[in-house]
């Protein structure tokens, strides 16, 4: 027989092999078992269909009477798209539930687990919950912030180079890390990049998959002077959305011109140090966008570093040294005086991919 922790390993590999397709929605995995078998297992694809509960009580039939739920996610008690998960745990008579993580969604919070145990079921939290919640990281933090979750991602040699001093960067990584990253692409909202990228390497930022089809992210660019070119790609290219972002009262005949390209221009104001980030992140939440991978270049990521919006660090590395006094880095923005005004990180992963690294880092929480 399977320990616990065995079921909840294999809902939590269910769970994540939808990562990606669920937005707005978390990913959630969920087996059914009776007496040591396996008799129902589920998870969420989609937002808007079935939750991981009913796939996996469908499949279980009259079997679920008396097993065991294992489930990645407190089951919901609320009315969305979809009807509430715990009324079906309820009804379908299982003996126990084990739960990894509580739901942060205000519309179920701590409800879902009530009603399980005022109907007399015994309700186990907290088994493999760091696991769970780091599946969901962009989902609890979308919950909590009611903003798109951050991610910093960059290239760069081992002497924390980015580019030449005339900016000749391709490529710093290999093949390998660069298709890793189109399949990063494929599971965020939005990619964002400023518009010196855009004048720079007129990228298409599109996910380009060998052997499938990617899912395009919405292309963010920040433009507070509207540069962005009519005849760039992000602008002629049509099989991804573009947002331009700019500043309060731009307006004039580029604004028409973009628009009638189909590019959304979102305005927001302006600060000491150029657009509103934090006024950004609201907008482009409540346009639907739960997380945005933030590619550079090297201000724009110092204006998120200045404004405390990074959420996670993605970092490729690659087995190269360049050296030179004016090759580019990661971060410029304004110089800081003290070592100790510096973002203060923890390291949590480190992946070889193929010749480079990958390491995953997240800020310190005081
Ligand atoms: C679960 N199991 O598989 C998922 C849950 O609009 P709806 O009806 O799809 O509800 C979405 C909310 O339900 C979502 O914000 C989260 O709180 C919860 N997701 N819950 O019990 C699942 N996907
Ligand atoms: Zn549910």
């Amino acid at each position: 027989m399977k320990s616990d922790r065995e079921y909840m390993q294999l809902a939590l590999d269910l769970a994540a092999t939808a990562r990606g397709n669920t937005n707005p929605n978390p990913c959630v995995g969920a087996v059914l078992v009776k007496d040591g078998v396996i008799v129902g297992t589920g998870l969420h694809r989609k937002a808007g269909e079935p939750h991981a509960e009913v796939h996996a009580f469908n499949m279980a039939g009259d079997h679920a009477k008396g097993a065991t739920l294992y489930v990645t996610l407190e089951p919901c008690s609320h009315y969305g798209k979809t009807p509430p998960c715990a009324k079906l745990v309820k009804e379908s008579e299982v003996s126990r539930v084990v739960v990894a993580t509580m739901d942060p969604n205000p519309s179920v919070a701590g409800r879902g687990i009530n009603l399980l145990r005022e109907a007399g079921i015994e309700v186990e939290v907290g088994l493999l919950e760091e696991e769970a919640r780091k599946l969901n990281e962009r989902f609890i933090h979308n919950m909590i912030t009611n903003k798109p979750f951050v991610i910093s991602k960059f290239a760069m040699t081992m002497d924390g180079k980015i580019a030449t001093h005339s900016g000749h960067s391709k490529w710093i990584t290999s093949e390998e890390a660069r298709l890793q990253v189109h399949k990063l692409r494929h599971a965020v909202d939005g990619i964002l990049v400023g518009v010196g990228t855009v004048l720079a390497d007129n990228p298409s930022l599109t996910t380009r998959l060998p052997h499938r089809e990617g899912k395009n992210p919405v292309r963010i660019i920040l433009d507070s002077e509207l540069k962005t070119p009519l005849s760039s790609n992000v602008v002629n290219t049509t099989e991804a959305k573009t947002i331009i972002v700019s500043a309060n009262g731009v307006e004039g005949t580029k604004v028409e011109q973009l628009t009638e390209k189909g590019v959304h221009i979102l305005t927001v104001s302006k600060s000491e140090h150029g657009l509103n980030l934090n006024e950004m992140l609201d907008e482009l939440y409540k346009l639907g966008i739960t997380d945005v991978l933030v590619e550079g270049g090297a201000e724009i990521n110092a204006s998120f570093l200045r404004g405390g919006l990074i959420n996670k660090v993605l970092l490729y590395m690659a087995p190269k040294i360049l050296g030179g006094r004016n090759s580019k880095t990661p971060f410029a923005g304004t110089d800081i005086e003290s070592i100790d005004e510096a973002l203060q990180l923890e390291f949590d992963s480190i992946e070889q991919i193929g010749p480079d690294l990958c390491i995953t880092a997240y800020p310190s929480v005081e």
